[in-house]
């Protein structure tokens, strides 16, 4: 079997395992287990300039080759253009979108010297599979160097319709580098009707053959178990005790623009004016632990959160209730797990997103006997594969007070039986499946 390199802007730190892993590692896990493998990226960390050889840690059959970055190229690549510019355009938010010339020639410069980084450590036969937006030269720039490995790429984020992407300066030279790889992955087959009609409008037609839909899913066994474990932590019955028979509404998200949070606090807040029945009765609790701090936006939406938090518990709190609890702490997942299990309704309301592997979460935490609801956004990608959800118009903060009071009011029968059509693609549309789809593709 050929060698697999993974290629992503942040490569996960060689100590971290199980629980404390990251995102990617945790869906590539299956992937890097059956063959010899590495991680090339960012370290995570800065330097004064960035490094022209990676730092390899070698555990097994894995490589980790990591390079830290450059102050300046930090500020340009990953907080000015990929973080300011392509993260907000992507997730069809143009107008937060702040282009400058110097951030994207930084974004080019540091996806070359990563590409003259890795290149003369790959052998011939390896498989080069580079993930996301932080990426997209990163082939092309291998190629230039004479790499003529089997390459993929996959979009963990959404795509939007052309008119839309090409508003954004260079949108054409980003296409044309995406016709680098051999297989160009992306979540939903609207992203992938949008990013094919993109490349066919720029003349690469060839690349737009090359456009699939790789849904991204979780282990959902293993979260199953988490969260049925969890039942017997002590910090899981603390919290069950401070419930004291109230329903929980519960929400996971990084804190960021994308996900909704201020229209999902409006809507919250309309159930508590419209649907007198649920006060006191009803308890949210909102985990959004703090990313991109050093994003102006994200700043200024935290503090307009906790302006919803304050105003919310403000108006509606009684002596011995709290209508919203906010953390803004990071959670361990069997923590988190063990939450979920708990809460009787799954608050999933992002304005767009790639897939929305919380939705999945949620549905793999419950007790299939009594389980609790989803609420999920239509612009979420998980959503066409849970017809068991209550879809929402996460702008609609009355839409989302309607469906909480309906998710809160519904009976056993059918709440168990929308767990139930949700239940297939939670389990079948998997991490393994996916990393499986995509290297078989690239394999083709
Ligand atoms: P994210 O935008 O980070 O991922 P998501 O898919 O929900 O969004 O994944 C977040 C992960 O982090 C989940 O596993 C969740 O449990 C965990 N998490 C969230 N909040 C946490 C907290 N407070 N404490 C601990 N863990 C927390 C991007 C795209 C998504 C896409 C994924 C995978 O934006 O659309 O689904 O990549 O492709």
């Amino acid at each position: 079997m050929s060698r697999l390199v993974i290629v992503a802007n942040r490569v996960p730190d060689p100590k971290a395992r199980g629980a404390t892993a990251g995102g990617l590692a945790v869906a590539l896990q299956d992937a890097l287990q059956r063959r010899e493998a590495m991680w090339f990226g960012w370290s995570g960390q800065t330097a004064e300039a960035t490094a022209a050889t990676p730092e390899e840690v070698v555990k097994g059959r894995l490589t980790y080759a990591t390079l830290h970055l450059g102050q300046t190229d930090y500020r340009r690549y990953y907080t000015g253009f990929a973080n300011g510019v392509l993260w907000p355009t992507l997730h069809y938010r143009l107008g937060l979108a702040q282009f400058r010339r110097e951030d994207y020639t930084g974004y080019r410069g540091v996806n070359a010297a990563f590409a003259a980084a890795l290149a003369p450590m790959l052998r011939p036969d390896d498989l080069v599979w580079t993930h996301d937006f932080h990426l997209f030269p990163f082939g092309r720039e291998l190629r230039r160097l004479g790499c003529e490995q089997r390459q993929g790429f996959f979009l963990h984020v959404p795509f939007p319709p052309f008119g839309l992407f090409c508003a954004l300066p260079r949108a054409e030279e980003l296409l044309a580098d995406l016709a680098a790889y051999d297989v160009i992955g992306v979540q939903t087959e609207d992203d992938a009707a949008n990013l094919r009609a993109a490349l066919e409008t720029v003349g690469e037609g060839e690349a737009a053959r090359r456009v699939a839909a790789f849904p991204v899913g979780i282990d959902a066994e293993a979260f199953r178990g988490l969260a049925e474990r969890a039942l017997v932590r002590a910090d899981s019955r603390r919290f069950e005790q401070s419930l004291v028979g109230r329903a929980l509404v519960m929400g996971v998200d990084r804190l960021d623009y994308t996900k909704g949070l201020p229209q999902r606090f409006a809507g919250y807040a309309q159930l508590l004016a419209r649907f007198a029945a649920h006060r006191g009765r009803a308890t949210y609790l909102q985990v959004t632990p703090v990313s991109r701090g050093d994003v102006a936006q994200y700043r200024s939406l935290r503090r307009e959160l906790d302006e919803w938090v304050g105003r919310i518990n403000g108006q509606y709190a009684e002596p011995d209730w709290v209508p919203l609890r906010y953390m803004t702490r990071p959670v361990q997942r069997p923590v988190l797990a063990g939450f979920m299990r708990l809460a009787r309704v799954g608050l999933v309301t992002p304005l767009r997103d790639g897939m929305n592997l919380v939705a999945k979460e949620y549905v793999a935490a419950q007790d299939p006997a009594d389980p609790g609801v989803l609420v999920l956004s239509r612009f979420a990608g998980a959503a066409p594969s849970l017809p068991g959800a209550l879809l929402v118009n996460p702008l609609d903060p009355d839409e989302i007070a309607e469906s909480l009071d309906a998710a809160l009011s519904m009976p056993q029968e059918e709440r168990a039986a929308r767990w139930e059509a949700n239940r297939p693609a939670v389990w079948e549309e998997s991490a393994r499946s996916w990393s499986r789809a995509f290297l078989a593709a690239m394999e083709g």
